[in-house]
């Protein structure tokens, strides 16, 4: 279903100018198309960057000094033979460079295509496959780590060695099996069940990761809302940098849903600044805002409830308490460098000062977000973070729960070995050992070109 008999070419770097751009060709054409580019005579030597020019001719005509490395299988990113042409960075340039290499022979790889053939080839594992997407996608520097981590294969070795275990032990039933009239059983009766529940463990332990993986890889989305002036824009600038959204004395000065991703401990949150809520807004523009502000505060995952703790409360402030009441949130009183014009205990609920101005009490502000987006503000790195994994490891957690309940209860050794065979295939999905197409071509074509 995939082919990889044939020569693949793409721009490797992304869409735009700059300083280079580099085309990467991959398959058994490689070295020679690279050649037909530069009018190279000499075969370029192995892994030695060289000067060359490349003149293109025909339609688009285009030339370029270019830097040309040559990585022969299967000492190669994708495990075939590689060349990687590093031109100027323009758009113009770099695609009179792939049109050549198309003419002289090679095809436009697909998204994700190159990593594919490195796991087609066996240069990488699945786990690691995925991790190349997630470290090129990463926008904090905690998920770049979580997928580093897993392109080093950690997860993978952790992996390996459960399936190692559950390996041997599948093996030893099956001999028990296999001679059952020589009287002697190679697995003694107990020690099954304890090696199921070690394996059941290791797994456990992954697992515990999973969730707050899961939220520094996916993040969440935090609308932050409250009645006119109440100081949302500045406190959105505070955290997404400064000048981000229009602050003014007026109220109703934000219209449009503006966002900005920004690391609160290591999560990536998705702060949604948003239109003052209040009843009775006559101008139709505002009133379009507050719809929009309105709909974000009914879809976020969490909440940024502002009450301007220099004025009194208002019915709007009141309004949006109560309408956010049952939502994860976190309450601020903002302005805090003002004299308050109230208690925030006197409301009865969790409620932190802070200072858009003097940025006293952000601190604070920053981990009542993090708690309250379920998350701990640690900076340990999550051993799971994709949800494929948490999913198929869950799978396999209950595979082996019925293992051990079928070992327990002394029923035939076959069906602890027909369950721990399937903890076996759930455990080499998640590897890619075993995969069908159609999981490969989804998680494939979520790369870019030139991945
Ligand atoms: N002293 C002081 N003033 C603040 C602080 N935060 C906001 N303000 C002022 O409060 C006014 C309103 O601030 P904005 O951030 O625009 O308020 P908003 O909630 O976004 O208002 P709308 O977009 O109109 O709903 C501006 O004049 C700000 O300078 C603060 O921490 N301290
Ligand atoms: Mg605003």
């Amino acid at each position: 279903m995939f082919s990889v008999d044939d020569t693949i070419v793409a721009v490797a770097t992304p869409v735009g100018r700059g300083g280079i751009g580099v085309v990467r060709i991959s398959g058994p054409d490689a070295a020679r198309i690279a050649a037909a580019l530069t009018g190279a005579t000499r075969d370029l030597e192995p892994r030695r960057a060289t000067f060359a020019r490349v003149h293109t001719t025909g339609a688009g005509e285009v030339a370029d000094q270019v830097i040309v490395t040559f990585f022969p299988s299967p000492h190669s990113y994708t495990g075939e033979d590689v060349v990687e042409i590093s031109g100027h960075g323009s758009p113009v340039l770099l695609r009179g460079i792939v049109s050549a290499a198309l003419g002289a022979g090679a095809r436009l790889a697909e998204p994700g295509e190159f990593t594919l053939r490195a796991f087609l080839r066996e240069r990488i594992d699945l786990v690691q496959a995925e991790a190349v997407r997630d470290l090129v996608d990463a926008v904090t520097p905690l998920q770049a780590r979580a997928a580093y981590d897993q392109l080093e294969g950690t997860l993978t070795g952790r992996i390996k060695a459960i399936d190692e275990r559950v390996f041997d032990l599948t093996v030893r039933l099956e001999a028990s099996l296999d001679f059952p009239e020589e009287g002697y059983h190679f697995v003694e009766s107990g020690d099954a069940s304890r090696e199921i529940g070690e394996v059941a463990a290791a797994i456990d332990d992954l697992l515990a990761s999973a969730a707050r993986g899961r939220l520094v890889r996916e993040g969440l989305q935090a609308a932050i809302v409250g009645r006119p002036n109440a100081g949302k824009s500045s406190l959105f600038n505070a955290l997404a940098g400064a000048g981000r959204a229009i602050v003014t004395e007026i109220p109703g000065t934000t219209r449009d849903l503006l966002t900005e991703v920004v690391d609160v401990g290591g999560i990536p949150l998705t702060l949604v600044d948003t239109a003052g809520i209040r009843e009775g807004a006559r101008d139709p523009v505002e009133r379009e805002g507050i719809a929009r502000a309105v709909a974000a505060r009914d879809v976020a995952h969490l909440l940024v409830v502002v009450l301007d703790g220099s004025q009194a409360l208002t019915d709007d402030d009141r309004a949006i308490l109560g309408a956010t009441d049952r939502r994860a949130r976190v309450v601020v009183a903002s302005k805090c460098d003002l004299a308050a014009a109230w208690r925030p205990r006197d409301l009865g609920i969790d409620v932190v000062p802070v200072s858009a101005k003097t940025a006293e009490g952000l601190e604070r502000f920053r981990q009542a977000l993090v708690a309250a987006a379920g998350g701990e503000s640690t900076r340990d790195v999550p051993a799971i973070t994709n949800i494929r994994h948490a999913d198929l490891l869950e799978r396999a957690r209950a595979a082996l729960t019925r293992a051990a309940a079928a070992a327990d209860a002394r029923i035939p050794e076959e069906f602890v070995v027909s369950d721990l065979t399937e903890v076996r295939r759930l455990l080499e999905e998640v590897t890619g050992a075993r995969t069908a197409d159609d999981v490969l071509h989804a998680i494939f074509d979520r790369f870019c070109i030139g991945k």
